[in-house]
């Protein structure tokens, strides 16, 4: 939540709370535009073309490795269909988007190789939110 805390009130105040409304809305629409089949849960290929979109051009096995970590693993019949849910998709992606940035605030050269330290590693990942 306290990302859209924005006078940082330790509340959400009326604009901040249409501020986060209007972030859902919008991600159920991203959410429902990558769900192609309209199973309600997002699979490999759907990931894979949603990343894609956003200018994250993973590979294969990293793809893997996201879907694995965020899928979740239910087989209920009446459950969401194997796959990334509405709230991991949307945690999914804004965690690519973090990491994605925090690696290219280190690769000042854009040349897609960072030389780092242990500081520096620990640094970077802990200062994620
Ligand atoms: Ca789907
Ligand atoms: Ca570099």
């Amino acid at each position: 939540m306290s990302m859209f805390d924005v006078d940082r009130s330790g509340t959400i105040g009326f604009n901040e709370f249409s501020g986060l409304w209007k972030y859902i809305k919008d991600w159920q629409n991203v959410f429902r535009h990558f769900d192609r089949d309209r199973s309600g849960s997002i699979d490999r290929n759907e990931l894979r073309d949603a990343l894609r979109q956003f200018g994250y051009n993973l590979s294969p096995p990293l793809i893997e490795l996201v879907q694995s970590k965020y899928a979740s693993n239910v087989t209920s019949a009446y459950g969401p269909a194997p796959g990334i849910t509405f709230d991991r998709f949307v945690r999914a992606c804004v965690v690519i988007k973090q990491l994605s940035a925090a690696f290219e605030g280190l690769d000042t050269d854009r040349d897609g190789w960072v030389q780092i330290n242990y500081d520096q590693f620990m640094q970077t990942v802990l200062s994620l939110p």
